[in-house]
Parts: structure tokens; C-alpha cells; sequence
């Protein structure tokens, strides 16, 4: 696959300097104009504050790109018709010359493939409420399965079935670890209601099991440290459990499914809480993005 990686990015690699992967399915899909576009210039300054260079991933005119400038990512944010990428629809994308956001499944395997090895989002996919009935499961857990990468993440979106995903991920051998925390994450919320068997407490840590990773030579799997969003920037829970119910009837009354099921469902939150659940998710993933950018620093051993 042709990858386009951008100078900063390639010198930073190659000068092994710190380096974090970032998602776009979250900006062109995720979140709401013209928020999407600000935030996407945050992160990025978020990273660089950290003393990290920012590597945003996307497919631009069926050309894979790791580190967009600012023209690139405005183009991510504003775009009409920008996709949504999964890994499968990467050669798809590629060969009809379109343009997409990839999502985590897309964006680590590209992030690999250049050779970054820390990545930051705000929620994974995974097994969907329903399941039983729909085989929902997001693309993100398979490929996480099969890619060295460690991915920062507030838990696994709330949306979805947290304890079939946390199941899901022990059967694939995808490694969870909580980032100060005994308790998974839950997205919006600190706590999702479920244990993690790890724990790790400081970028020097997860540091440390990336090279122990390198060390026994596998597995070849990701690495997820679940960053719980501060309590005090939560969503209110009961809020939470009141909007996600009616916005899982909304999805079935209109019948969504497939890859509009994610983005349906997200903001139908942001909708109906009147923003509240945007201002938890961006602290999530601000949050996470800093978390990155010093594991980042501690794997490049500054
Ligand atoms: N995290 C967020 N917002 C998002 C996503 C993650 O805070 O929109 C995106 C990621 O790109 C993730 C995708 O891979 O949602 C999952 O979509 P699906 O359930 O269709 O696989
Ligand atoms: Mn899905």
C-alpha cells in the first residue's frame, strides 16, 4: 500500500522521538461540525505540548496518509461524502481513489505499517447490545488481536455491551490494562461497573510492558490502557442510563445498522443531553491524547 507519511512525522520516526497515532472517523464521524475540526487542531496541539509529534491517520484521494496538515485535516472535518474506513475497506478506498476517516481498526494497522506504536482514541468499538441477534461486533477487536500496538482508550464506547466486549477481547488475547484504576472505564463515565485485572500507574509502566512485549517477541497483539475520564468530567450517570436507552430504541425504530449504528447512537447522546455527553467525550480523549504523548516519550526512553 502506497502510504504518504508526512516529513515531521518521518523524521520524528526515524530520530525515534515520540510519536502518537490519531484516529479521524472520530472528527468526520464522531463528533459535530464545527466542533469536529477544533477539536482535531487541539489534540494535535495537545500532543505537541507533550513534546510529541501528532500523526493523524485518514485516506485522502485513495492515498493513505500518517500526519495530515492543517489543509488535510480541514478537508477531514468539512468534507461531504468522507467515509468511513474500516481495515477492510482500506484496498477498496485505495483502488477507487476515495477519500475516508479510518477508524481505530484502520488507523492502527496504517499506524503499524509506519511504524508508530502508540495510538490514542476516545472509545474502542466492540460487541454490540444485540449481538445475539445482529452480529454486531466491531472490526477494532480482530484487528487489535492481530497488531503491536498500544492504544490508549477511555474503555470501550458505553454504547455497546461492556462485559461481552471485555470477554471478547480475553478470547482474542488483546492485553487491558486500567491506567491508575482497578475498575474498566466506561467511555463517558469513570466506571464502567466491571473489574480489569491489571493495573499500570505511570507512562514509565506501560512503557515497560511495551519492551517486556518486545522482549518475549509477542504476542502480536495490542495493548490497551483504559484512562477513565476524571469523575468530575463524567456524564451524570443517571443521565447516561436514561438517553443510552432511549437512543437504543431510536437506533431499532430506524432501523440503522452496519457502520451508521456507531455514529447514530453517539449523537443521538449529544443530542438529547444537551451536550453533555460531547463535553465528557472530548475530555475522554483529551485526557487520553496526553496519556499517549507521555507513554510515547517513555517508549522513545526521553
Ligand atoms: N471514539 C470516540 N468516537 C468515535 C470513535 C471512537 O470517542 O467515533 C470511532 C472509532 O473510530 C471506532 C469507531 O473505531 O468509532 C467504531 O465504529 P464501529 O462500532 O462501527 O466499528
Ligand atoms: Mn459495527
Amino acid at each position: 500500500m502506497v502510504l504518504v507519511v508526512s516529513e515531521e512525522v518521518r523524521d520524528a520516526i526515524d530520530a525515534r522521538r515520540p510519536v502518537v497515532a490519531l484516529e479521524s472517523t472520530i472528527i468526520a464521524h464522531g463528533l459535530p461540525r464545527p466542533r469536529n475540526l477544533q477539536v482535531a487542531l487541539e489534540l494535535e496541539e495537545v500532543v505537541r505540548q507533550e513534546g510529541a509529534v501528532p500523526a493523524t491517520i485518514a485516506v485522502l484521494d485513495g492515498r493513505p496518509h500518517v500526519g495530515l496538515d492543517k489543509q488535510q485535516l480541514e478537508r477531514v472535518a468539512n468534507e461531504d461524502g468522507i467515509r468511513k474506513l474500516g481495515h477492510r475497506d482500506l484496498p477498496l478506498a485505495v483502488a477507487a481513489g476515495a477519500s475516508g476517516a479510518t477508524t481505530v481498526s484502520a488507523t492502527a494497522l496504517l499506524a503499524a505499517l509506519a511504524g508508530v506504536r502508540v495510538f490514542a482514541t476516545g472509545g474502542l468499538g466492540g460487541v454490540h447490545r444485540e449481538w445475539t441477534v445482529t452480529q454486531d461486533e466491531s472490526a477494532d477487536l480482530g484487528l487489535l488481536a492481530r497488531t503491536r500496538i498500544t492504544v490508549v482508550c477511555a474503555g470501550v464506547k458505553s454504547i455497546l455491551d461492556v462485559p461481552a466486549t471485555l470477554q471478547r477481547l480475553e478470547t482474542l488475547g488483546v492485553a487491558v490494562a486500567g491506567y491508575g484504576t482497578d475498575r474498566f472505564p466506561g467511555f463517558y463515565l469513570s466506571d464502567s461497573g466491571h473489574p480489569v485485572e491489571w493495573t499500570l500507574d505511570s507512562p514509565g509502566q506501560v512503557a515497560d510492558v511495551m519492551r517486556a512485549q518486545d522482549a518475549v517477541d509477542g504476542p502480536e497483539s495490542a495493548l490497551i490502557v483504559a484512562n477513565p475520564v476524571p469523575e468530575a468530567e463524567q456524564l451524570d450517570p443517571g443521565l447516561h442510563a436514561r438517553v443510552l436507552a432511549e437512543a437504543l430504541h431510536a437506533c431499532e425504530e430506524e432501523g440503522i445498522t452496519g457502520q451508521g449504528v456507531t455514529p447514530f447512537l453517539l449523537n443521538y447522546l449529544v443530542q438529547h443531553t444537551d451536550g453533555a455527553s460531547l463535553t465528557a467525550n472530548l475530555a475522554a480523549v483529551r485526557g487520553n491524547v496526553r496519556l499517549a504523548a507521555r507513554i510515547a516519550a517513555a517508549w522513545a526512553g526521553a
